[in-house]
């Protein structure tokens, strides 16, 4: 069997599937497409991924997108791995998790992170023609259906983007549901890790290394507090999610989420002490 993950740093859906795919103790190589740069928009890329995102799964010669549906398909070719829930509750109840993940999440993810730092990314990176050239290569439907447009408006006006406040209270929706589901639980679905908990991940960590620990910290959200450091504390955790990320766009994320924390703490009503 062969794997190979055309993959990103900086994507949470990737990492996603980087995480499954180390849990599950799988071989995989990587082509790494730098979504900052541009390169998910070439053309043979967008064979095998028409919507010019990545990750993108080829196994065998057989495409497979969406890191959902990658992490499903990963469990039916290798069920000795499963990192899905076999109980039929705790796959439904897992289920809502990656669906929830898909539906709300992902696209808050990417709104609060070009809000927060990727739009002074491309800015500094690509310059302003290259950033507009960037924008424009975006396809209709992408990382959503309205992304194209989304993306623009956050890279051109930030916070004041239509809608971008409502992206930030989403995802900490999501931290309170989080809280919720780990009450008395090590993990969110059926007391063991699975899928749920890997979907999550990724989420969290894009925040922790945006340094907006804050959002659980300081007694606000104890349980994913208590979570994230037992997620952190994995075997796989760094390789996964650390060691991927370039240190320069380590150094970008905590620096510009460092500048516009105190923007999403005041969104959310945190205090900051200064
Ligand atoms: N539904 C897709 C979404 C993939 C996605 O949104 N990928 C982002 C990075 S996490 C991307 O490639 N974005 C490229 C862009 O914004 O142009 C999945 O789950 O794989």
């Amino acid at each position: 069997m062969s794997y190979t993950l055309y993959h990103h740093g900086s994507s949470v859906c990737a990492a996603k599937v980087r995480f499954a795919m180390d849990e599950k103790g799988l071989d995989w190589d990587g082509v790494y497409i730098d979504i900052l740069k541009g390169e998910q928009f070439d053309p043979e890329y967008m064979k095998l991924n028409p919507k010019a995102v990545v990750p993108t799964l080829v196994h065998d010669g057989t495409v497979i997108i969406d890191s959902t549906v990658i992490c499903e398909y990963l469990d039916q070719i290798e069920p000795g791995t499963s990192v899905h829930p076999t109980d039929p509750v705790e796959r439904a109840q897992a289920r809502y998790w990656t669906k929830a993940v898909d539906e709300d999440l992902h696209p808050a993810c990417g709104a609060m992170t070009f809000l927060c730092s990727h739009r002074h990314t491309v800015l500094k990176n690509l310059g302003p023609e290259g950033a507009e050239k960037f924008l424009a290569s975006t396809p209709e439907f992408s990382v959503t259906s309205d992304w194209k447009s989304f993306k623009d408006a956050i890279v051109r006006y930030g916070f004041e983007a239509p809608g971008a406040l409502e992206k930030v209270k989403l995802y900490d929706s999501y931290l309170h549901k989080m809280e919720d589901a780990l009450e008395g639980n090590d993990w969110l679905v059926g007391n063991k890790f699975s899928i749920a908990d890997i979907a999550l991940t990724p989420y969290v960590n894009r925040l922790a290394m945006m340094s907006m620990r804050g959002m659980w910290q300081n007694g606000r959200l104890p349980n994913v507090e208590r979570w994230f450091a037992a997620i952190e504390a994995r075997p796989n955790f760094k390789k996964c999610f650390l060691d991927w990320v370039p240190e320069d766009l380590t150094n970008d994320l905590r620096e510009n989420g460092t500048k516009s924390w105190p923007e999403v703490a005041e969104i959310l009503g945190i205090e900051t002490h200064g």
